[in-house]
């Protein structure tokens, strides 16, 4: 008697199948900005932190067109409120991080009766985050293990991370932020300093060591999934220059010692808008003849990567059938919208079938993860039905069980085969 998920599924009932087992796969959410409850005020949450999200701060100075530096001086208590009135109030939730705090606080059950006024919403979302919340809140998006962002650089990260046993936490992640280093090497250089490290911007063999040592017991303290690194449109690779000298003789080595791969989120043009501060953060097309480069100078590196502009993603997804060794992610920031992730996703299963990371969700604040997987599953259910269904009329037999394997493969297995660790 075959078992119903072995059994051969008609094309019309595909859609319902590959809606269900996308809906109760557990994700792995490779890139985000949550912390565990213990590193305090890291894990952002609430009401107050879901309205001043730096999407929502962007949309609302443009909406009412205010001025950003009298807006930094106001309470966030006060930014949350004006927020609210501009965007939910004067006008309708429509754009995407918009709808997604409607989405979330409805999946949440925080509104009662539909009664959306400020007062209550504010009144029952306050909270902010704690342990039992985390579980909670994870479990109701589906995320099963979180990935940090972590700055060696950033002395809070080491007093947290030298702090001895209690710095794990089950479900996080380490990765390992070397923006720093590779661009503005001089704070690299002060911060390692200040930490007792002997480094300098000198192309030597004991600062190489140093170089190498540094990140070394970083990574030993903190054990990343990956090593990490965001990069706007300067990235030149071969040449002579200082980061050159860092990726040959410091990282690579490094990568390869700890057996890490590295991850690139290219295309991010930071500061674009100085006074919106985090909001104020653009894209830029790039060049990936970089990274071809890098990708053909060290084939044993596996390298994750995601490319910010939209203008990037065909080129970068012909990359990946290339080279077996990369490995695209996410639909990046101003890219995790609707529209964008279906056209993106699609493109992706058409090139590369189901051997990619489809969605990281880049959560800032806890309950950002309801959202923004509600979205990418709703996506990519929508995207792969379309895939099975055309398989099966071309007459190959789709069945649960094969669906089941895919799709845990693009929402979490891809990433830790890749990586080479287990949850
Ligand atoms: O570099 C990054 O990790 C970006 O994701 C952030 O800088 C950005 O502010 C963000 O949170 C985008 O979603
Ligand atoms: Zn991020």
């Amino acid at each position: 008697m075959t078992s119903q998920r072995h059994r051969r599924l008609a094309p019309q009932d595909i859609p319902a199948v590959v809606r269900q087992v996308v809906k109760r796969t557990p994700v792995t959410d490779i890139h985000t900005h949550l912390y565990p409850p213990a590193m305090g005020d890291r894990l952002l949450s609430g009401i107050e932190a879901l309205l001043t999200y730096h999407y929502l701060i962007a949309e609302a100075l443009r909406s009412d067109r205010q001025d950003a530096d009298a807006f930094w001086t106001r309470a966030t208590s006060d930014q949350a409120a004006w927020i609210w009135r501009v965007l939910f109030e004067h006008q309708s939730p429509l754009s995407e991080a918009a709808r997604g705090v409607v989405h979330t606080l409805s999946r949440l059950g925080v509104v009662r009766d539909g009664a959306w006024t400020w007062e209550a919403v504010r009144a029952a979302a306050r909270r902010a985050a704690t342990p039992d919340d985390v579980e909670r809140v994870l479990a109701l998006a589906g995320v099963d293990q979180v990935v940090m962002t972590n700055d060696p650089f950033d002395p809070e990260e080491r007093a947290w991370w030298w702090r001895g046993a209690e710095a794990r936490a089950a479900r996080f992640y380490a990765s390992l932020r070397i923006d720093r280093l590779l661009n503005q090497p001089e704070s690299a250089v002060a911060q390692a300093r200040q930490q007792g490290y002997a480094v300098s911007l000198d192309r030597t063999a004991a600062n190489r060591a140093e170089w190498q040592r540094f990140l070394s017991d970083w990574i030993t303290q903190t054990t990343p999934v990956y090593v990490a690194w965001s990069l706007g449109a300067d990235w030149e690779f071969p040449n002579e220059s200082l980061r050159t000298w860092f990726l040959d003789e410091v990282v690579v080595p490094v990568l390869e010692t700890h057996e890490l791969a590295l991850a690139l989120m290219m295309g991010v043009e930071r500061q674009v808008n100085p006074q919106l501060r985090d909001a104020g953060d653009g894209v830029v097309t790039v060049s990936l003849a970089p990274l071809e480069a890098l990708l053909r100078t060290y084939p044993q590196i596996r390298v994750l990567a995601t490319a910010l502009a939209r203008e990037n993603q065909h080129e970068l997804t012909v990359l990946a059938r290339k080279f077996p060794q990369l490995m695209i992610f996410g639909c990046w920031w101003f890219l995790n919208t609707t529209s964008l992730m279906r056209e993106i996703t699609a493109m992706r299963v058409e090139l590369l079938g189901p051997t990619f990371i489809p969605q990281h969700s880049d959560a800032r604040v806890l309950e950002q993860v309801i959202y923004k997987w509600d979205l990418t599953r709703e996506v990519l259910a929508h995207v792969l039905s379309d895939r099975y269904e055309a398989l099966a009329t071309a007459g190959w037999p789709v069945t649960e069980d094969a669906i089941q394997r895919d799709v845990r493969g693009l929402l979490s297995q891809n990433f830790w085969d890749f990586v080479r660790r287990s949850p």
